[in-house]
């Protein structure tokens, strides 16, 4: 099942083709009938001749009802693009095919109407008119029906076209997180509430626990109706009739999403890509009044450009978007920016980051996971998906962490281990995250409630080096003849630390830290490198990287010539 929106200028035929393929007149409203003209969202299914059923949501073309047109575009898989031959390509002929692409739509054909009112020749003309603007766009490769619907010329071949068009596009993904914009609300006679609107991402089932956003209500799914046919169940990428329980008509409005709770993470605050149109003739920046198109709804945005300088007509860019209601978004989803001052597209994109946690004058955002755990440093895998949409399994205990983090919450837990005294670590001392992290630590004992380093129980902890190694902690002998895969797991496990090419034992960094907490006890005000060298007895090569490794500890911290106690050093004398 696939649903395709109408799009073209107004008075070009797409009310009239609705109605030829699916018998229906979407236009609904009497002022619409009155005036010949499309004002909000139509609906209607059409069965093709081959079987195969679609949907369609015919939208307005007058540029005035341009809001209507995009709260229909948001979530469907294709379009039936209307131009008619009489008066070829016109400017919401342009701006529709510009909002579509900034929707990232893919898949197309394109409707030659009215080709009953010109002579060959006109025809002729406005067929070259349409491929001349469609060249570089989703459309370039689409097909051009020629059609004129009172006559019936063109219909059957129409609808071959749509049938070749629903064979070649991907039906609605389902990754098991169904979401609704609504774009209609309506009261049922004895029903009570039921709105309507294109399903994406997952299925929703008869007795769903959902909630309408932003507002906030909890509903539950009495019905669901899909093309007039009661279903338990309704697969993504179909229109949908949802019958709600716990919410009235009145406080339900088109741009509300159904989703289920526990899924989605609710953003005020989202990093987009910004695509500048190119026939703009202004630049953007962070002036003006913008409105943001999301789903089915329309939101007043703040916009703020990541950068240092305002994006130029035809420029690809980044953004902060600034919401005045918390949504379930997810990095992916397609906007359209227009500015409400001018009345026109300013542009348009895909959302990168759901929560951006850097400020704006340092963010660069992506849709990497890997960057919001790098930004994060430690997220729960939970979390992660709800921010990105993709699962992953945890680095350690049911967290995703930053490699750069993981290895220094090791060498911390470590280190802790082997400072502490004789009864050894109180685990309660611990957070979750070091605990988690004090379970993968060999060599590391817990034993009511405490964690003391088992050091001889492990074989390589045994290890000729390290023996040798604490023989002279302060100048160790190189790793000559120790095997490689040996050396490399002894500094894996923390037992060997390597710096600047010269390994020390871990003892070694205590010992060190311990002596130069000494020495500052005497000396607050810092220590030179001579001093410290002294003190620990070694050679300038030997002092260097030890004291790479306490500063890089947060043991001591370099203050112009001297050392200084860093927040971590424990109290000498
Ligand atoms: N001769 C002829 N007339 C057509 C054809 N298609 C539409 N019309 C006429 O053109 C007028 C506009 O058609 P609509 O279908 O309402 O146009 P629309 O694109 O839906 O217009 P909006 O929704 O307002 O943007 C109507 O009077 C139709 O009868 C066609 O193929 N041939
Ligand atoms: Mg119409």
């Amino acid at each position: 099942m696939h649903v395709i929106a109408t799009a073209g200028h107004v008075d070009h035929g797409k009310s009239t083709l609705v109605r030829a393929l699916t018998g229906v007149d979407p236009d609904r409203w009497e002022e619409e009938k009155q005036r010949g003209m499309t004002i909000d969202l139509g609906f209607g299914a059409a069965t093709l001749p081959s079987g195969r059923e679609l949907a369609f949501v015919d939208v307005p073309g007058h540029i005035r009802f341009i809001k209507n047109m995009l709260a229909g575009v948001g979530a469907v898989d294709a379009c039936l693009f209307v131009v008619a031959a009489t008066e070829g390509w016109k400017p919401q002929s342009e701006e529709h095919l510009r909002i579509l692409e900034l929707l990232g739509l893919r898949h197309g054909m394109v409707a030659l109407t009215k080709v009953g009112l010109c002579d060959a020749d006109l025809v002729e003309l406005a067929r070259l008119d349409v491929v001349e603007h469609v060249s570089g766009t989703f459309l370039e490769a689409a097909e051009l029906v020629e059609v004129d619907v009172p006559s019936g010329y063109g219909v059957g071949a129409l609808q071959a076209g749509l049938d070749r068009l629903a064979a070649a596009t991907p039906t609605a993904a389902d990754v098991g997180r169904p979401r609704l914009w609504v774009d209609r609300v309506f009261a049922a006679k004895g029903s009570g509430t039921v709105v309507t609107g294109t399903l994406t991402g997952g299925p929703l089932v008869v007795d769903d626990e959902l909630v309408v956003l932003p507002r906030d209500q909890p509903v539950r799914v009495r019905a669901l109706q899909s093309h007039h046919h009661t279903r338990q169940r309704a697969a993504p990428g179909s229109r949908l009739a949802v019958n709600l329980v716990g919410v009235s008509h009145t406080d339900v409005r088109r741009g509300d999403v159904l989703v289920r709770p526990p899924q989605w993470h609710r953003s005020r605050t989202v990093d987009a890509s910004l695509e500048v149109l190119a026939g703009l003739d202004h630049e953007v920046s962070r002036r003006g009044a913008f409105v943001a198109y999301v789903g089915s709804g329309e939101l007043p945005v703040k916009v703020r450009v990541l950068g240092d300088r305002p994006l130029a007509p035809g420029e690809h860019g980044l953004v902060r978007l600034h919401l005045p209601v918390a949504l379930p978004l997810r990095p992916g989803d397609r906007y359209v920016l227009r500015e409400s001052g001018r009345q026109e597209t300013v542009g348009g994109g895909e959302l990168l980051d759901v929560a951006p946690v850097l400020p704006a004058s340092r963010a660069r955002p992506d849709r990497s996971p890997d960057r919001v755990v790098r930004e994060r440093g430690v997220v729960d895998v939970d979390e992660l998906e709800l921010l990105t949409g993709e699962r992953r399994p945890p680095d350690l205990g049911r967290w995703a962490i930053d490699p750069a983090r993981l290895e220094a919450l090791r060498a911390e837990v470590a280190d802790k281990v082997a400072q502490a005294g004789p009864l050894g670590l109180d685990v309660v001392a611990l957070d979750a995250l070091q605990r988690a992290m004090l379970a993968t630590l060999e060599g590391v004992r817990v034993d009511a409630g405490r964690a003391t380093a088992v050091a001889a129980a492990d074989p390589l902890a045994d290890h000729p080096y390290l023996a040798a190694l604490d023989a002279a902690p302060f100048a160790p002998p190189p790793p000559d003849g120790v095997d490689r895969a040996e050396l490399r797991e002894l500094t894996r496990r923390g037992l060997v630390v390597a710096q600047d090419g010269i390994y020390f034992s871990a003892g070694a960094v205590s010992q060190a830290a311990r002596v130069v907490a000494g020495l500052l006890a005497d000396q607050p005000a810092g220590v030179t490198v001579a001093e410290v060298r002294d003190a620990w007895g070694c050679s300038r090569k030997h002092a260097l990287p030890l004291l790479a490794l306490l500063d890089g500890r947060g043991l001591t911290r370099r203050r112009g010539d001297v050392r200084i106690a860093g927040p971590r050093l424990p109290p000498g004398g």
